[in-house]
């Protein structure tokens, strides 16, 4: 298969799509849908700008996006898939070292496809969550990225909605409809994960969103792109690549707040007076979003995780890391709550398989911290440092779900929990206060007051460039 795209397509596609007309078809039908979806619940305010886009192109390593003013609407959200491999044979569970599948097994089908329905559901999610930040954006570069990750998680809808259509039959048109009709934080019809259900609201959110929550999708992407059903492991390793820029935005975008949080600390100690965002706030921001984002790995001890690697459809990150790709034999020792106290517990391993991705996703986001915990040591911070919380802090998920935990993972009770919340997690005073500095800047070259600008710009660009043409 050759990876070049037919550029006349409508929709830009590396999968031979014109000589399916059938399917192409039905995915015609559903772009309208999808752009009326679009129109309604995406960027609001900024539809008919010329913004200066990456679109994906092909999946070469290099040339696979161009550069280009392009408007929202007009975005050439396209399909592609890396290119299939001679003699690929699936890498983990029961069906270890059988040839990969073209189709999907009969038995499989129910699983498989809600596994397609929940990744695609995160992606027009995040659209809608993030729909009014453009009215506040604090540069035009910032701007720019908000609308790159935006067109992007747009393109990752596609990709599962075409494997509901190739692959689903009736049901899978069913299922690429209501990807449109389900609604971020609307109680009658919500998305289906909670973190997408949980507003964000300012561009503080927005970093620690795309730092902590685009960082599940980075660790979901990869352990889908193992799985068995190769069509669907082709669609996520080409996510990947576009996953990289969105946490770049949330990494780089908390780095900045904190370097511009540190230059005020050298003029004041009150850094709010001064416009900033405080350091203990930041911390509150991050509790947050870490713990949301850890409660989309699922439970620490879950039978959907052992079904998952058993059957070949998920595997773990980079499974070719390890050297028994069964996993029958071996535990996973973790803590458990009996009776108000923490007990040791050995978990089969395959019903730890969550636990297993969630272990890889805290060591990469722990690596970030001490990065921005450099950042402030190098702008003259001795004082503080920020930190993960505890991964039982804070959870709605799995086996802590419904007990208190402070920021060390210590357990308490329910009212010494409500009595210090706020200290741990953004009150509603630290939520006006970050909503009250978030005014739109947007003249080329400028930048709000409570972020320091990008050491550089997009594309070999400079930060001055005309990102959108207002
Ligand atoms: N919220 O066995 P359990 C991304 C449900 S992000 C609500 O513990 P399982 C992106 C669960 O469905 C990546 N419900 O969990 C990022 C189950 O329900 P049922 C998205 C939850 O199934 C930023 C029950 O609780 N991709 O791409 O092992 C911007 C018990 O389940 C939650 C995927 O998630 C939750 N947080 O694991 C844009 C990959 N957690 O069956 C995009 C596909 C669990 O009792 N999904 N439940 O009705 C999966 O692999 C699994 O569904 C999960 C859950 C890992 C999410
Ligand atoms: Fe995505
Ligand atoms: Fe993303």
């Amino acid at each position: 298969m050759t990876t070049a795209t037919v550029s006349n397509d409508k929709i830009p596609n590396n999968v031979h799509l014109s000589d399916d007309k059938r399917l192409q078809r039905a995915l015609e039908q559903w772009l309208p849908n999808y752009l009326d979806w679009w129109k309604q619940m995406g960027p609001e305010g900024f539809q008919e700008k010329d913004v200066y886009l990456r679109t994906a192109i092909s999946v070469d390593t290099d040339g696979w996006a161009h550069f280009d003013y392009v408007k929202m609407p007009e975005y050439r959200w396209g399909i592609f898939l890396t290119p299939p491999e001679e003699g690929k044979t699936i890498g983990f569970g029961d069906n270890f070292g059988q040839p990969v599948w073209n189709e999907v097994p009969g038995e499989l089908r129910g699983t498989l496809r809600r596994i397609i329905v929940t990744q695609g559901d995160t992606e027009p999610a995040s659209v809608e969550q993030q729909r009014m930040l453009g009215m506040t954006a604090p540069s035009l570069y910032d701007l720019r990225n908000l609308f790159q990750v935006n067109v992007e998680e747009g393109r990752h809808l596609w990709a599962m909605v075409y494997l509901l259509h190739s692959y689903f039959g009736k049901d899978g048109r069913e299922e690429a409809e209501a990807l449109l009709e389900r609604r971020s934080g609307d109680p009658d019809k919500p998305r289906i994960l909670g973190a997408f259900n949980q507003p964000v609201r300012n561009w503080l959110d927005f970093f620690l969103f795309t730092m902590f929550t685009d960082r599940d999708g980075k660790f979901q992407l990869y352990a889908l792109a193992e799985s068995g059903f190769d069509p669907l492991a082709r669609s996520c390793k080409f996510m990947i690549t576009e996953e990289a820029h969105h946490m770049f935005v949330g990494e780089t975008g908390v780095d900045r707040v904190i370097t511009r949080t540190a230059q005020l600390l050298r003029e004041t100690d009150d850094v709010r007076k001064a416009g900033g965002i405080d350091l203990p706030t930041i911390q509150k921001f991050l509790n947050l979003w870490f713990s949301l984002s850890e409660d989309l790995f699922g439970g620490e001890i879950s039978s959907n995780a052992a079904d998952f690697f058993a059957t070949g459809l998920k595997g773990r990150y980079k499974e070719a890391q390890y050297e028994d790709h069964v996993a029958l034999a071996g535990n996973y020792r973790m803590p458990v709550l009996e009776g108000g106290q923490l007990v040791e517990k050995d978990v089969p391993l395959r019903n730890a398989m969550n636990e297993v991705l969630r272990d890889g996703y805290i060591d990469d986001c722990q690596r970030a911290v001490d990065k921005w915990n450099r950042t402030l040591e190098k702008n003259g911070v001795t004082g503080f440092k920020l930190r993960l919380p505890h991964r039982r802090f804070h959870r709605n998920q799995g086996i802590y779900s419904g007990h208190h935990f402070d920021p060390e993972g210590r357990p308490m009770t329910a009212e010494e929990w409500a009595k210090r919340r706020d200290e741990w997690l953004p009150s509603a005073e630290d939520y006006t206060y970050v909503d009250s500095l978030m005014k739109q800047v947007v003249e080329p070259g400028r930048v709000a007051g409570w972020v320091a600008p990008p050491s550089k710009g997009i594309n070999g660009q400079a930060f001055e460039y005309e990102y959108v043409k207002l």
